[in-house]
């Protein structure tokens, strides 16, 4: 019998964004009907990355930024899975700057999850990537996520939500999860989940934020528009939110499809010596 594993109760502190995604990810995989088995969720380091422990799916804890080659590595060995990577601005934009860029352009058809939260909060406070001048002593500017990923030309659904916004965040996630399942390549979703411990932003965030579908020109299918509209609605002060790139091609573009391609994968596929012996003597009369 297939089955998932028993979830424990969140750790987190009260209030904490991240239980705005573990409810989102819990309405959005029972509306789109995803057995729990064939749920695989890649979490990182930190408060946020321990998401998958909450829920009844199958999880990795993942090394600390490299959840991406991990959740990849799980598509490629069974591409019929529905595969998240989740974890936090720390994990993804530092110590996994490097996995996170290239995925865009490996284009696997998994889900990358990133709660933001402008700090380090596992390890107490620390500022990170994405932190504003002034916190925690920090000097360097805002890595700025959605412009960045905008900036990589490959067909990825984009697309940014906040936890103050359940409803929100549900129906994009949703959308995410089937573009992954359609098979159609890589889906990033960054959320903003306020750390209430450490740098309590919901106030602020809730002034600031600006869905983008509201605004005169919106077109997610063109990412030139997109880029000047988050540019712009940035400088301005406010923090752009939802879908920033649903790509026009409805092709299959993922990673698993250029490796895989029609046959069911490693873990589908009889490794036994009688169902291999002929191809590998075949490859031998090759060489000779
Ligand atoms: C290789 C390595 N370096 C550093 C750490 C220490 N560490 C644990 S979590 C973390 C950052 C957590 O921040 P973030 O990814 O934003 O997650 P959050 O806790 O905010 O959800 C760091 C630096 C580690 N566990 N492993
Ligand atoms: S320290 Fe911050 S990020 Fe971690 S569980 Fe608490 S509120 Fe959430
Ligand atoms: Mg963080």
């Amino acid at each position: 019998m297939v089955q998932s594993a028993k979830p424990v109760p969140p750790t987190w502190c009260p209030g904490c964004g991240d239980f705005g995604v573990l409810a989102a990810v819990k309405r959005a995989a029972a509306d789109l009907k995803i057995p729990t088995h064939e749920l695989v969720l890649v979490g990182g380091i930190g408060c946020s990355g321990s998401i998958h422990n909450f829920l009844e799916i199958n999880g990795i804890h993942a090394l600390h930024g490299r959840l991406l080659a991990q959740a990849v590595g799980v598509k490629l060995a069974n591409p019929s899975l529905t595969v998240v990577a989740a974890g936090g601005d720390g994990d993804g934009y530092a110590i996994g700057m490097g996995h996170f860029m290239h995925a865009f352009k490996k284009n696997a058809s998994i889900l990358y999850l990133v709660m933001n939260n402008e700090t380090y909060g596992l390890t107490k406070g620390q500022a990170s990537p994405t932190s504003q001048i002034g916190f925690e002593g920090n000097v360097e500017p805002p890595f700025h996520s959605i412009l960045t990923a905008l900036s990589i030309p490959a067909p990825n659904f984009i697309a940014r939500t906040f936890s103050g916004d359940p409803k929100g965040m549900t129906a994009i996630l949703g959308e995410a999860l089937r573009f992954n399942r359609e098979g159609r390549g890589f889906a990033f979703i960054e959320d903003l989940s306020p750390c209430v411990t450490y740098n309590d932003t919901y106030k602020l965030w809730r002034e600031k934020v600006l869905d983008v579908s509201k605004l005169p020109g919106y077109d997610p299918t063109d990412r030139k528009t997109m880029f000047r509209l988050c540019l712009e609605t940035t400088e301005q002060g406010r923090i752009p939110i939802g879908v920033m790139h649903r790509p026009k091609e409805p092709g299959h573009d993922g990673l698993e499809v250029k490796l895989v391609g029609d046959r069911p994968g490693p873990v589908r596929t009889d490794i036994g010596l009688a169902a291999n012996l002929p191809a590998y003597e075949k490859l031998l009369s090759g060489l000779s």
